[in-house]
C-alpha cells in the first residue's frame, strides 16, 4: 500500500505547534473528552432521533470493534458514501477509533467515481445505507466489488444488509480497541473538486482539520449552546469543517441532520430545534430568500447563515439581513485547505462585496501574475496559500503536485483573486477549467473523455455558462460524427456511464468545426473560452 501521509517540513510544523494551532488531539480523543464532560447533552439530532453526546461515542466505539471483528485493519482505508443520517456519525467515529482511514464520497456518486475512490485510496472497505433517494447502494456495492476485488468489506449501516455486514451497534466485548491514532497522523480523505481529469484525493491530519474547525468555532461564534444544521451532503468539507459538524461537536454544540436543503424542510427544523447557524451554498440561498416572506415558521433562532462554496452574488447578499434576519458570513475555503470568512462584526459592505479573509495570521497568501510575481493590492492574480492546515500535496499523484504545489509548497488554488485593504479577498474567476455548478465542481477533462467514448461524438469541449439560478452550468460543444445524434440520448447516454448525476451537461450545442489558429491547434483552454464568448455573443 502507498503510505498515507501529509506533512509539513519541521520548522513550519514546529511554529504550528509552538502557536497553539495543533493541539495534539484526535477525532477519537475530542469525542471522548466531549462525552465525559457532558454525556447527556445532545450531540446529533436526525428526525426524531436524538443521541447524546455518551451514546454517539458507545455507537462509534461499537462500530470500531464491529469492523476489527469483521476483518478490516487499523490502517485500512474505507470509501465512505452516507446521506445526513445519524448512522454518518456512529459510522465515521467508528472508524477514527479503529484507526482506519474514511474516504468522503457523496451521495450523488456512482460507480465509475467510487471505483475511482477505491482504486486510487486502495479502499479495503465501503461503508453504505441499503438506499437513499431511491438509489439502491448494495447494488452499486456489489458492482464495485466485481471491479475492484481488493474491496473486501461492505458495512451497510441502515436498511436491510443483504448479504453484507451491518453495522455493529452493540459493543463486542471480546475486540480489543487499538491504541489512538498520532494527531500528526492522517485522519480522513476528502476528495477535490478538481480542474483536470479525475477527482484527487486530499489527506487532512487530526491536527491540521482540527485546528480550522476550532477557529473557524471562534469566528463563527460557535460555542456548546450552538445548534448547527446540516442542510448540505454531511460528506462535503464546507457543511463539516466551516465551522461545520465537526466544529459543533468539538464545542460540544448541537448537530441536527436535515434530509434536504429545501426550505420547507429546513425552516421547519429551524424552528423545531431553535438553529442558530447553517451554511449554504448561492442557489440554495436564493431559494430560501425567495421561501422566507411566505413562511409559516419561526426562523427567529437563527444567528448566522454562512454562504459558500460558489460567489455569491452582491445584491442576492444584501437581502439576507433584511429576509431571514440573521447575520450573513460568506465563506470562500476548499478542501484543500485553505478558508476565508468575512467576519461577524464587519462592517454589512465588506460582509456583502467580499468572500472574507483567512483564518490564521499564519495563512500564507499570496497573488501572482503568470509570471509567479505578487501583484500590486487590489489587482486579480492567482491565489497561493500555504499554512497550518492547507495540504502540502495529494495522495498517490505525483503529476499533479508538480502542477499544483510550488517548490516552496504554496497550494496553487486555481482562483483568481484581488486582495482588498484588511486581507479581504475578492473572488474574480478561476484559471482552472472547471464548472462550479451551485458549488459541485465538474472537471471540463472528465466530462469530454466520457463523450469521447461516444460513437456519434467526433469532438468535444465542455464549457462553463453563466447560469441565473446554478450560478453555472455546463454546455457540451459537440461535433458529430457522421450524423447528429439527439441531444436527449446522448444525455441519457451519459446517464449509463455510473457518473454523478451532476455531471450530465445541462446543455448540449452542436457545431461543424472548432477553430483553430494559422499556427496550428488551439488550446483546449482558448478553445473553451472562444466557444463560452461566442455561445455568450449569440444569446445577447
Ligand atoms: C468548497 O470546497 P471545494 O473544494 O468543493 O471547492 C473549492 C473551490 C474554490 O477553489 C473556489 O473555486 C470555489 O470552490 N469557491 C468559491 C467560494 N467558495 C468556494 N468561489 C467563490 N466564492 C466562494 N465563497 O467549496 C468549500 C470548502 C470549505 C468552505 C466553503 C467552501
Amino acid at each position: 500500500m502507498i503510505p498515507l501521509r501529509q506533512t509539513w517540513p519541521e520548522e513550519f510544523a514546529r511554529r504550528y505547534r509552538e502557536k497553539g494551532y495543533w493541539r495534539g488531539e484526535t477525532f477519537s480523543a475530542f469525542l471522548r473528552k466531549r462525552a465525559a464532560e457532558r454525556p447527556d447533552a445532545i450531540a446529533i439530532v436526525d428526525r426524531d432521533r436524538r443521541w447524546t453526546y455518551a451514546e454517539l461515542l458507545a455507537r462509534a466505539e461499537a462500530a470500531a470493534a464491529g469492523y476489527l471483528k469483521a476483518g478490516l485493519k487499523p490502517g485500512d482505508r474505507v470509501v465512505v458514501q452516507l446521506a445526513n443520517i445519524a448512522e454518518f456519525f456512529s459510522a465515521v467515529f467508528g472508524l477514527f477509533r479503529a484507526r482506519m482511514i474514511p474516504l468522503y464520497s457523496l451521495p450523488a456518486h456512482r460507480i465509475t467515481e467510487i471505483a475511482h475512490f477505491a482504486r486510487k485510496s486502495e479502499a479495503a472497505g465501503y461503508i453504505i445505507a441499503e438506499r437513499h433517494d431511491g438509489f439502491d447502494y448494495r447494488e452499486q456495492a456489489r458492482k464495485l466489488q466485481a471491479e475492484v476485488p481488493a474491496v473486501k468489506h461492505v458495512i451497510v449501516v441502515a436498511g436491510d444488509a443483504a448479504e453484507f455486514t451491518p453495522l455493529a451497534t452493540e459493543r463486542q466485548e471480546d475486540v480489543a480497541l487499538p491504541q489512538d491514532a498520532s494527531p500528526s497522523d492522517v485522519a480522513f480523505i476528502q476528495i477535490s473538486g478538481g480542474s483536470t481529469g479525475l477527482s484527487k484525493l486530499i489527506p487532512r491530519t487530526h491536527d491540521d482539520y482540527l485546528y480550522s474547525c476550532w477557529a473557524s468555532n471562534e469566528i463563527c461564534n460557535v460555542t456548546a449552546e450552538s445548534v448547527f444544521l446540516v442542510a448540505l451532503p454531511a460528506a462535503h468539507n464546507f457543511p463539516m469543517s466551516s465551522p461545520g459538524h465537526i466544529g459543533a461537536l468539538y464545542a460540544g454544540a448541537r448537530v441536527v441532520l436535515s434530509p434536504s436543503p429545501n426550505p420547507d424542510t429546513a425552516f421547519a427544523l429551524i424552528e423545531r430545534e431553535r438553529v442558530t447557524i447553517t451554511g449554504l451554498v448561492p442557489p440554495l440561498a436564493l431559494l430560501w430568500l425567495q421561501a422566507a416572506p411566505n413562511r409559516t415558521a419561526d426562523i427567529s433562532s437563527l444567528e448566522v447563515l454562512l454562504v459558500g462554496g460558489a460567489k455569491f452574488t452582491q445584491e442576492v447578499a444584501r437581502r439576507v439581513r433584511p429576509t431571514l434576519g440573521c447575520t450573513l458570513q460568506q465563506v470562500f475555503g476548499m478542501a484543500e485547505g485553505l478558508v476565508n470568512y468575512t467576519r461577524l462584526d464587519d462592517p454589512e459592505e465588506i460582509i456583502v462585496s467580499t468572500q472574507g479573509r483567512p483564518i490564521s495570521t499564519d495563512d500564507e497568501v499570496l497573488v501572482v501574475d503568470d509570471l509567479g510575481q505578487p501583484v500590486p493590492e487590489g489587482e486579480p492574480g492567482y491565489l497561493l496559500a500555504r499554512g497550518p492546515y492547507t495540504i502540502r500535496g495529494y495522495h498517490n499523484d505525483e503529476s499533479a503536485n508538480a502542477r499544483s504545489f510550488t517548490e516552496d509548497g504554496f497550494y496553487r488554488t486555481g482562483d483568481i483573486v484581488r486582495r482588498m485593504p484588511g486581507g479581504y479577498l475578492e473572488v474574480q474567476g478561476r484559471a482552472g477549467d472547471h464548472i462550479n455548478r451551485a458549488g459541485e465542481k465538474i472537471s471540463a477533462e472528465e466530462i469530454e473523455d466520457h463523450l469521447l467514448a461516444h460513437p456519434s461524438v467526433f469532438d468535444v469541449a465542455i464549457v462553463s455558462i453563466p447560469d441565473e439560478y446554478l450560478g453555472e452550468r455546463s454546455c457540451a460543444f459537440i461535433i458529430p460524427n457522421g450524423e447528429k445524434p439527439k441531444g436527449a440520448a446522448l444525455k441519457a447516454w451519459m446517464r449509463t456511464r455510473g457518473i454523478a448525476e451532476f455531471k450530465v451537461p445541462d446543455q448540449i450545442v452542436f457545431v461543424e468545426a472548432f477553430a483553430t489558429t494559422a499556427a496550428g491547434k488551439v488550446s483546449r483552454k482558448e478553445l473553451r473560452a472562444r466557444l463560452r464568448a461566442e455561445f455568450l455573443e449569440q444569446q445577447s
